[in-house]
């Protein structure tokens, strides 16, 4: 132990600490100070970053006994406070740069520490200052707070005023369509947004921590559990096995498919008998504290009989493999499109034709904050779970028999979210935070660490197609054929969902009337796959986007302007036999033309004997919903103090608080009320049932489910002389003053298992990608330079949202198609090792053209946004680089080594004919 003194935020403090232990442990553990948050623990992600006189330090790297007596220590506390904020505080708000908040303490104390050193530095030494700090962000592309330190620096220069940076309502009071700021912005800036972790480090005495026993190979039989050992080590005070957990100790994947093979049952809470996956959950050790609790799970003695592995759906798909379920197949459920006519003679006619196979990787989220989560039995006996979910209605549902509680005894809140991309559309850890909280009668937390954080969670499902794609004498689009399977990992739920969504997405876009398809969904033992940004769009685009680039080169054609002459005109449909809702497309490309006429001529002028530098053009289309007749809750009370929303639209980091106040705000304008007038009441079963925040669904569903609500309270309030009661008034004339709405996608209908023909969703988001990358022909490394982009996500509801949506998406496509995988359970267990993107990755240099097209169904004519930016920006840069060095991938992450040997084989290639001759 060692007494330091230290200067913490301009007050001297004495503090009592192991020299070992890290500053980020003593600030947040020992002082409190939360506002540092440790998402990495390694030095890789610059989100515990402080300020050590004048040097940002991130500070999980930093020994407490390392730091100088009486240092000056900055934390985000220190900087600016609710209602006193530093201006890079307040342009981190009014840009857009707090998300999901969970890496804004780090990029504004590094900020802070570059602008006490340079006050008028250029974008690019920001962007080299937060490379070389290591501030990693996942949400935002980097732009937006890059955008925010130059607006900083400037009011702190005196060039601009903290009025002339704020976002400003519209004439008529209206912030539909400004950038209004998210509620939640001013907690982020100050530190002050409790995440999980930091929820657990303020739980009562008492509290018990948890640990996980985790099964170290993929698949194998359990023989034995010995928890004697462990159940004597220091501090615990219970040892959880399958034994303790008093349901059916199986989360159940709500089967929504008929012809689903499996009964959805496959899932176990703690494994009994069998492991399915490196990582499965075998015992929890609940201990006093978190040390105590991991050193006693590493005595937990579990024997194990080792079972064939099976990696890939290659793997699993052999006619000698087991099966992973025995009873049920591990290709256990089949997809089928039938569209149009015959397509064997239409493909066999053709004038091009091109035949190809890709395969996209099991993308790994790489959400900054590791997954973490609370529980507790309440006063009235209802078991409270507080997690990262996205879907506290579907996980009650999913969860509840497991655990064996009758459904008014299970209670789900959200808390505070650092960023999900959609794994938590599947539940992680809430039904072993009940176990446990149920097994032991207390209060229990579980928090991740990184390693199981990217190891022990969902990831997005690989799928290999093969296509045929075919094309007349005048490069119309004749045929389509595809043939696919998707590697779900070994737990089904929603398998069969992200299968049906290749049928629905491969070819989209053009007018292509002919198609046949047939796909399996496949258990592996590798990682199950949950959902993610984009959910089945990207591996399907990968194929038909590949493919319709070679087959416009077949034809001697300009990819651009192939494309063009096939999309979806007055008379398409869908691949899923949909009309669409509107026709966007060519508007978008017209937008894009100009851009993409000079992108050629500079690609043309740039590219030298090293560096070679091309364009590339890919369209991406996504549906919001979870198909068919999806419906959203939502209810609207007048209060004393104003008007309060209830729903259940839970925040990733995407801005669902700043959605739901919108939509209110703009229905009930007229009633003179504003913006601050309105709270929100979200994210817990006990309110209003709105689906899970996935599927881009909830601008579009929960959006319209809240404007309906308001509606209904509006209309109550309305006198007959058109004013509106006030509170007072509508409580004297007896009228009620809470009001459920609802809002259901009638006229939707589910696809067809054989012919995958339906009309699924409501609304489409359209997109439009055009990268240019520099391919260092030495060593294959390819650079993102330019990215510009046009998109069609109807009325913009927010508009620093939809560009912090937007940006942030293109970046998560840029590390899907260059840098991103978790295949290799050895290498791929942290951030950087998983290839997430850093500043120096993605370019500066973004250009966003919109088009507001009005949906019909949409609130106030909004689709949705989330999954659009990254739904095809991968192979539009795969085609670019063909465009620049005449490689062609069709595998993603395209890494420099494959590329490398690529342009060897097809030097060689090009220098064989010469010598023979
Ligand atoms: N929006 C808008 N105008 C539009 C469309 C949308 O202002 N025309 C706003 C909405 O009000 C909302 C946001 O954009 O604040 C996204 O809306 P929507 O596309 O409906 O998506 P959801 O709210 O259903 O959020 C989920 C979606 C998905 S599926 C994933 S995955 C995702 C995403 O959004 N994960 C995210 N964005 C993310 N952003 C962050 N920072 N972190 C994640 O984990
Ligand atoms: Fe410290 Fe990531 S760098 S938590
Ligand atoms: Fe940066 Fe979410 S806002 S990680």
């Amino acid at each position: 132990m060692k007494r330091i003194q230290l200067n913490v935020n301009g007050v001297d403090r004495w503090v009592v600490a192991e020299p070992q232990a890290s500053l980020a442990d003593v600030l947040r553990k020992q002082m409190m100070l939360t506002g540092c948050k440790v998402c990495c623990d390694d030095g890789q992600c610059g989100s515990c970053t402080v300020i050590i006189d004048d040097k940002p330090i991130r500070s999980c790297n930093k020994k407490i006994g390392d730091v100088r007596e009486g240092a000056r220590i900055t934390t985000i506390e220190g900087v600016g406070t609710p209602g006193n904020l530093h201006p890079i505080q307040i342009a981190w708000m009014t840009h857009g740069g707090a998300q999901c908040g969970i890496c804004t303490s780090g990029f504004i104390m590094s900020s802070k520490a570059l602008l006490e050193k340079n006050i008028n530095p250029t974008r690019e030494e920001v962007r080299k200052w937060f490379n070389r700090n290591r501030n990693l962000c996942r949400c935002t592309g980097y732009k937006p707070l890059v955008d925010a330190v130059m607006d900083a620096a400037a009011v702190m220069r005196g060039e601009k005023t903290v009025a002339q940076i704020m976002p400003k309502p519209k004439e008529d009071g209206s912030i539909l369509g400004t950038s209004h700021i998210r509620p939640s912005a001013e907690a982020k800036v100050t530190g002050t947004w409790d995440f999980g972790a930091d929820i657990a480090l303020r739980m009562p005495e008492g509290t018990l921590r948890l640990a996980l026993v985790q099964a170290e190979i993929p698949h194998g039989l359990i023989k034995g559990i010995n928890t004697a050992e462990a159940e004597a080590m220091p501090g615990v005070e219970k040892v959880i096995t399958w034994k303790d957990v008093k349901g059916r100790n199986a989360i159940t994947g709500l089967i929504t498919f008929p012809d689903n093979k499996g009964d959805g049952w496959d899932r176990p809470i703690l494994c009994k008998d069998k492991i399915f996956q490196f990582g499965d959950a075998i015992a929890i050790v609940a201990a006093d504290t978190e040390d105590h609790a991991r050193a006693a799970a590493k005595k937990v003695k579990v024997d194990v009989e080792a079972l064939p592995a099976y990696m890939s759906g290659f793997a699993a798909l052999a006619p000698d493999a087991i099966e992973i379920h025995p009873g049920t197949p591990n290709a256990y459920y089949e997809q089928g499109v039938v569209k149009g006519e015959d397509t064997k003679p239409l493909l066999a006619s053709s004038s091009a034709l091109v035949d190809i196979t890709t395969y996209c990787s099991r993308q790994p989220h790489l959400h900054l904050e590791p997954d973490c989560g609370e529980a507790y039995v309440d006063e009235d006996g209802v078991l409270t779970i507080l997690s990262k979910s996205i879907g506290v209605h579907l996980h009650h549902a999913m969860i509840c028999p497991g655990l064996g509680l009758e459904p008014d005894k299970l209670r789900l809140i959200q808390n505070p979210t650092g960023g999900t991309f959609g794994y938590k559309f599947s539940p992680t850890m809430e039904a072993l935070l009940g176990a446990a909280a149920l097994a032991t009668g207390k209060p229990v937390s579980l928090v991740y660490d990184q390693y199981q954080n990217i190891t022990y969670t969902g990831k997005r499902s690989p799928v290999n197609i093969n296509i045929k794609l075919g094309c007349d004498d005048n490069g119309k689009l004749t045929a389509m054929e595809t043939d696919w399977w998707l590697d779900h990992g070994p737990y089904s739920e929603f398998g069969d969902l992200v299968t049906l969504r290749q049928a629905q997405f491969t070819g989209a876009g053009y007018h292509l009337e002919n198609i046949r398809g047939k796909g399996l969904t496949v258990a592996t033992n590798h990682a199950w796959g949950s959902a993610f940004r984009g959910y089945g769009s990207p591996q399907a685009f990968l194929a038909s986007e590949t493919a319709i680039d070679i087959l416009a080169e077949k034809m001697g054609e300009d990819p651009f302007e192939f494309r063009y002459k096939n999309l979806y005109s007055e008379n398409s449909t869908t691949p899923t036999g949909q009309k669409p809702e509107v026709l966007v497309l060519p508007q978008l490309f017209d937008m894009l033309r100009p851009k993409y006429e000079e992108a050629k001529k500079r690609c043309a002028e740039l590219s030298t004997d090293e560096v070679k530098r091309g364009v590339g053009i890919a369209l991406g289309i996504y549906g919001c919903g979870l198909d068919g007749p999806d419906s959203s809750n939502a209810r609207a009370e007048l209060t004393k103090d104003g008007v309060t929303i209830y729903n259940a639209w839970e925040d990733h980091g995407q801005g669902a608080d700043l959605g739901t106040l919108t939509m209110a705000h703009e229905v009930l304008r007229p009633t003179g009320i504003t913006p601050e007038q309105i709270s929100l009441v979200m994210n817990d079963t006990n309110g209003p049932n709105s689906g899970p925040a996935g599927g881009s669904r909830s601008n579009v569903f929960t959006g319209n489910a809240t404007r309906v609500a308001a509606e209904m309270l509006l209309n109550a309030m309305r006198k007959e002389d058109g004013s509106y009661r006030t509170y007072e008034e509508m409580v004297a004339d007896g009228i009620p003053l809470v009001y459920d709405g609802n809002w259901v996608a009638a006229a939707c209908t589910d696809c067809s298992s054989e012919t995958g023909q339906g009309d699924p969703f409501p609304v489409y988001m359209y997109e439009v990608f055009m990268p240019e990358v520099e391919v260092e022909v030495e060593t294959g490394e390819v650079k993102v330079v330019k990215f510009t982009t046009s998109v069609d996500v109807g009325t913009i509801i927010n508009k620093a949202t939809v560009d912090g949506q937007i940006y942030g998406g293109l970046a998560q496509g840029i590390g899907l198609a260059l840098s991103e995988d978790f295949e290799d359970l050895e290498l791929h267990t942290n951030l950087m090792d998983c290839g997430i993107p850093y500043p120096k990755d993605i370019p500066d240099d973004i250009e966003i053209l919109y088009l507001e097209t009005p949906r019909p169904d949409g609130p106030f004519g909004a689709a949705g946004v989330g999954e659009a930016p990254l739904t095809a920006a991968h192979p539009a840069i795969l085609n670019a680089i063909y465009n620049a060095c005449g490689v062609r991938i069709f595998r993603v992450p395209a890494l420099p080594e494959i590329i490398r040997t690529e342009l060897e084989a097809k030097a060689a290639r090009e220098k064989a004919p010469k010598e023979l001759a």
